[in-house]
């Protein structure tokens, strides 16, 4: 009774995969259908007709400067300062300050409100930058 079970599974199997590599159809390389996407659409529609509402502009401080030393930035924006230089430096404006950065430390800041804000190092008095925010 048991071996008649495990014939009729054998015999079962044999059908089955005969089955299956009868037709041979679908076997060869399914997957090189799409052998090159390497150029990419060119005319890409601009969808962006209004920048978006929190933007985030970077100025760096190296060689005893902002650069770029005058940045526009719309209202809610966040401004980055990156300082490059050995010697330390700092962001100071009227509202807002960063103390002493060291190299490569960060300073950010958000405009919530619109005007123009300059901004100076306290320690080199030569160093000035703008923030206009719109
Ligand atoms: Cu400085």
């Amino acid at each position: 009774m048991k071996k008649c079970l495990f014939i009729g599974f054998l015999v079962l199997i044999v059908l089955i995969s005969g089955c299956t590599s009868a037709p041979d159809r679908s076997t060869p390389q399914p997957t090189n259908t799409q052998p090159m996407q390497t150029t990419q659409p060119v005319n890409t529609p601009p969808q962006h007709t209004t920048p978006p509402p929190a933007q985030t502009i970077e100025v760096k401080i190296i060689y005893f400067s902002f650069y770029p030393s005058e940045v526009t930035i719309s209202k809610g924006g966040t401004v980055t300062w990156t300082q490059k230089d050995g010697e330390p430096h700092t962001v100071t404006g009227s509202n807002f300050n960063s103390g002493k950065l060291t190299q490569d430390q960060v300073f950010k800041y958000t405009f919530n409100e619109a005007g123009t804000f300059d901004y100076w190092c306290t320690i080199h008095s030569s160093m000035r930058g703008k923030v206009i925010v719109k």
